[in-house]
């Protein structure tokens, strides 16, 4: 029953509504879930967080960024996400490291070995059981997220930025059809469940 499940996407395309509605679906079929986000689901990572999405007057360098965000990995995997898989739970996680791929690797153009490298060595073998990435053009996806609240550090870049990321995402899905999916999330929350519920069957995540 221990699957690690992860959900990506730009901001505003739905990853909050949509994780609930997995976590109901997965619980009606028996999981036991744990529900948990990056950077954070630990003290630590929660402080991570805060100095990544912050404003501050002196620029955080790519680089620093992208450490900080594997730091608050190797927190977050040693403390909440092995421990519960280990213990027979379903992890379901809002944003891992395709995040940090389409975000540091497209969105700032860092060099996708190094993060590769971070990868295998924060989490050796360790990869997410099945990534939906929830995809839509970014004029909607900023749309949604603007009526909520102000914007973090990193939501303030330009249409350019958001645009590599979801590029980014979008090959990621390509690269690797047998653990990360695509679904439409520009069309009505009910189609996006919809299609979500269908990958979660289609991965053998669900019976169907
Ligand atoms: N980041 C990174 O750079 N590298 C990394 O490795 C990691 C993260 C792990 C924090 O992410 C930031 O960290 C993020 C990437 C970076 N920065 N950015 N941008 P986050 O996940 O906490 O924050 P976010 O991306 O900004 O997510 P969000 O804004 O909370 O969006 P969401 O969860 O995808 O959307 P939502 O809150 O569910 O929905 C937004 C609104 O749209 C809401 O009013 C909904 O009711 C509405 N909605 C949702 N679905 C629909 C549909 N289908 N139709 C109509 N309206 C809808």
């Amino acid at each position: 029953m221990n699957k690690f499940i992860t959900l990506e996407g730009i901001e505003g395309v739905g990853k909050t509504s949509n994780l609930r509605y997995i976590k109901e679906l997965l619980e009606e079929s028996g999981h036991n879930c744990v529900l948990t986000r990056e950077p954070g689901g630990t003290n630590l990572g929660e402080s991570l967080r805060g100095l990544l999405l912050s404003h501050s007057d002196e620029n955080m360098s790519a680089d620093t960024e992208l450490l900080m965000m594997f730091a608050a990995r190797a927190e977050h995997l040693s403390k909440i996400i092995l421990p519960a898989l280990k213990n027979g739970q379903t992890v379901l996680c809002d944003r891992f490291t395709e995040a940090t791929y389409a975000y540091q690797g497209g969105g700032r153009q860092l060099d996708v070995d190094k993060i590769s490298e971070l990868e295998d060595w924060v989490q050796g073998d360790l990869r997410p059981d099945l990534t939906v990435i929830l995809d839509a053009p970014v004029e909607i996806g900023r749309a949604r997220a603007g009526k909520r609240s102000e914007p973090d550090r990193i939501e303030k870049e330009q249409d350019d930025f958001f645009q590599r990321v979801r590029e980014a995402y979008i090959e990621l899905a390509n690269r690797y059809p047998q653990r990360i999916c695509l679904v439409d999330a520009s069309l009505t929350l009910a189609e996006v469940q919809q299609q979500i519920h269908a990958k979660l069957v289609e991965y053998d995540i669900l019976n169907a």
